[in-house]
Parts: C-alpha cells; structure tokens; sequence
C-alpha cells in the first residue's frame, strides 16, 4: 500500500487538491498498477499527457514540427510519420530494447517518471524505433524510413529552459542490401539529391566535421562505403534541416527589419555516445554567441535492426533524435519555455501556421523569490536528497507558477556536523499577477512537504 498523499497544483489560481498516490495510476484513459518502490509520477506531471502541443498547427512547436517534416520528405518522399504515440511505454521499449546498461544513469528515478516498475512516460521518442522498424520489416510500412514526433518526459531541474516535459522528433532511414548492390545505388542517388537541394539553400551551413573514427568505430558487419555513404547520407539529411529551418528565421528576421543578419550558419558535428548507435554524432549550432546542440544521432546498432525482425546482415539504417522545444524557442524567440503551455489566447493569437514569427512579449509579471534553509535529518548525506526531487515537490505544489529553483547555498556544521542546504524559489506567472498571501500559501505548503518528504528540520 501507498502513502495516501496530498498534493496541490494550482492552475489559473485555484488550487486544486489532488490525492496523488493510489493503487492505480490513470493515463490517456488507462490505468495501470502503481507500485510502492517504483512509482513516482505525480498527477501535475499526468495533466499534461493529453496536451500535444506537436500537433496544434499554430503553436511554435507544432509549427516546426510541421516545417521538418515537409522539408525532409522532399528529397525523396521517403517518411512515414507517425505523431499519436502515447506516452506511457515499457521500460524494454524505452531502454533494454536499445541497450542501455542496467546501471545508466537515465534508468534512476531521480531522472525518469515511472508509473511502475515495467512502465514510464517515455523520456525519448527512441522508445518507439524498434516498433516502426518491424512496420517496414512487416511490411506493413512500404516507405523506407520514419518521422516520429512526441512528448517526453523527464525530471529535471526548473529554469527558464526546462520543463518536465518536452518534444523531440525522431528520423530513422533503412536500406536492405540488395544481392547486386542496389542499396549503394540507392543511397549515392538519394544522397546526390540531398547535396544539390544543399547547394541551392539560401543560407550557406559552414561544417566543422569530426569524422575520425578514433573512439567512435563502425559496425564490423558494414562495409567501409556502406558506413560513408550512411553516415553522409545523415549528415545531409540533418543539415536540409538545420538550413531550411534557420532560412526561415533569417526571412522573419529580414521581414521584422533586424539589421545585422548572419550570412552564413556555422555548425559542427561532434562524436557521442548513444547505446544503439555507432558510430554516434551530436551536431551544434552557432546561433548568438553560443553553440547549441540540436539533435543526437548515428548509426543504428545491428541488434536494434535484428530485434525489430530483420535477419542478420540483411540491413543498414540510420536514425536521428532532435529537440524540438529549444529550437522552437531560440527560432520563435519565446523567452521562457513555460510560454508554450499557456493557454493565454495573447500568446496563441501571434503564430501561424508555417511562419516563424518573432514572439512579442505581452506584458512581464514580476516574481517573487523565497528562501527555505533546512538542516538534513542527522546521518544523511547532501547525496540523500536529490535535488530533482526537491524540483518535483515545488513542481507539484506550484505548477507553471514557479519560474526557477536553484540550490544556492550548502554546508556542514563543523561543531554539530548537521548538513544545510538553502534553495531560493522565485514564483512568477506568465499570465497575471501573483498576490503575495497566494505565494505565502505555496511556500508554506512546500515546506510542509519537504519536512513530510524529507524529515528535514527548516532553520
Ligand atoms: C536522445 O534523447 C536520443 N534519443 C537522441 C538519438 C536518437 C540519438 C536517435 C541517436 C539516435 P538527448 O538526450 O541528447 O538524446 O536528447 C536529444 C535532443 O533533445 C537534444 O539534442 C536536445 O535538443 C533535446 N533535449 C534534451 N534534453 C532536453 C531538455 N531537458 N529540454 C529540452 N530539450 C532537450
Ligand atoms: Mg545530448
């Protein structure tokens, strides 16, 4: 049996009282089994499940959504997308089916919303690859490749920059090797497309490329030209993206009169790491002084291929993973990623579909910050509490009124050696003014619920 707890979260200044923790968990009209160790999904984090902020064709997010996916289907038509994914699945589809190891970090329940021990609100739309590789296996699928769009979910820290939930679009491309080479043929046309629609972008991508292979090898079961021309063939792919999309910024930006417009993208692609990829890459961005990474990517591992049904050596595939949410904000210029969940009309009103237009702030409520400094019970470690689950607590109690939470002081008493830690809340709407007794009423309830929590004693 589950704690019967009690949570509040506050929309539009009511507050509601949920009782969170039962014996079942209800999702997208579902439910499932919730479990004392594992379970660790709140109800702030289920109400927005049912959002889809991806497929509303006049929000930023959907708007770009849109935008990739018409740009990579015209080099060869080749995507099926597929955006209705739900976003409870397995803890085989989200990791072991892509072998992730059991100690990788992304498994804790301080980085993942698990319904239970075998489910979780999917923390990548990787989660699905497996399934839309065996639809082209099957041949249920007849398009050589996939676009899946979704929400994720991840416990994080809270700042202008992340939310618990956000979207990312995946690409997967496969080629069954022919008797006669054919797939090489395929891929060098494809490919030569990909080059010329390229070099007739406006806007020029200038590419740092690291394609040594040191520390980042090819699969033994594919040919040298094989990984050349899959890798390139990626590469390609993810750079029609990346032009075609900062093209149209640059249009808005010349439309909205800025002066100073950059006359080239300089990007690069950099090794990483992902357990069902190799050789892996992540490229960035250079946009206003700093270099942003977009989107992960690589090779697929055989065995993914293998577990989705095709026989051993028969297939090559490529597959890439791109935040949406960050991009939306830097191209639409939204200041705090809480904006796209509002369902304020004065911030829908400014976008339509297919154009990228510069967000105009409409008004700027003021914040208000709270300390609370606590003493960790005696024998507890600063590693005891994590501080993804002090985010959480402030989460649930305070919903999208809460701009940032940041840990700001900690130290140990070096008489009573008892362990303090201080966090500063600000609580600030992005659709009216918060009155002073309502952030009262949310810092005393944070409070409560970190002693409940966490047994801590508040200095
Ligand atoms: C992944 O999630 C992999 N599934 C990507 C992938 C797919 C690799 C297919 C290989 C093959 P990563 O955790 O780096 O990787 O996230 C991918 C992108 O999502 C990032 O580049 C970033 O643009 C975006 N992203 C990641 N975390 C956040 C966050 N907290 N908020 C907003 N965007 C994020
Ligand atoms: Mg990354």
């Amino acid at each position: 049996m589950l704690k019967p707890r009690l949570v509040y979260s506050t929309w539009k200044g009511s507050i509601r009282l949920y009782g969170v923790t039962s014996k079942t968990v209800k999702i997208c009209g579902k439910c499932y089994g919730a479990d004392d160790k594992m379970t660790n999904v709140t109800q702030s984090i289920i109400d927005l499940t049912g959002r889809s902020l991806h497929l509303q064709k006049c929000h930023p997010v959907g708007i770009l959504r849109e935008a990739i996916e018409t740009r990579l289907n015209s080099t060869d038509n080749a995507f099926k997308s597929y955006n209705k994914f739900e976003p409870v699945v397995s803890v085989y589809d989200n990791f072991d089916s892509l072998g992730f190891p059991i100690n990788h970090p992304g498994r804790s329940k301080s980085d993942t919303y698990y319904i239970n021990s075998d489910t979780l609100l999917r923390t990548h739309t990787s989660a699905h690859e497996t399934e839309c590789f065996s639809q082209i296996h099957q041949a249920k699928e007849t398009k050589p490749g996939f676009l899946i769009s979704a929400d994720v979910y991840r416990r994080d820290e809270i700042d202008r920059t992340h939310y618990p939930v956000f979207h990312q679009m995946e690409g997967c491309r496969v080629w069954k090797r022919g008797l006669q080479n054919e797939h090489i043929d395929q891929l060098q046309k494809s490919l030569a497309i990909l080059q010329s629609q390229l070099a007739q972008q406006k806007t020029k991508i200038v590419i740092e490329d690291d394609d040594s292979i040191e520390g980042n090898p090819a699969q033994a079961y594919m040919s040298d030209i094989e990984v050349n021309l899959c890798s390139q063939h990626l590469k390609r792919s993810v750079e029609l993206v990346i032009s075609e999309i900062f093209e149209k910024k640059l249009e808005s930006m010349r439309r909205e009169g800025t002066l100073k417009l950059p006359s080239e993208l300089k990007c690069r692609w950099i090794k990483a790491y992902f357990p069902w990829t190799a050789p892996s890459w992540e490229i960035e961005v250079w946009w206003q002084g700093d270099w942003l990474e977009l989107c992960g990517c690589g090779i697929v591992q055989q065995e993914v291929l293998k577990r989705a049904g095709f026989e051993p050596n028969s297939t090559i595939s490529w597959a890439f993973g791109l935040g949406l949410d960050r991009l939306a904000m830097l191209l639409f210029e939204i200041p705090d990623i809480r904006l796209f969940w509002t369902q304020d009309e004065r911030f829908h009103n400014q976008f339509q579909r297919g154009v990228i237009d510069s967000f105009r702030p409409y008004s700027k409520y003021p914040g208000s910050t709270r300390d609370v400094a606590f003493w960790l019970p005696p024998g507890k470690n600063f590693d005891d509490i994590h501080t993804n689950d002090v985010m959480e607590i402030v989460r649930n109690v305070a919903g999208d009124l809460v701009e940032n939470v940041k840990l700001v002081d900690q130290f140990t008493h070096p008489k009573k050696d008892k362990k303090s830690q201080c966090y500063r809340i600000n609580y600030q709407s992005m659709d009216r003014n918060l009155t002073n007794s309502e952030v009262n009423e949310l810092q005393k309830e944070v409070v409560k619920q970190l002693i409940n929590e966490f047994d801590v004693e508040i200095r």
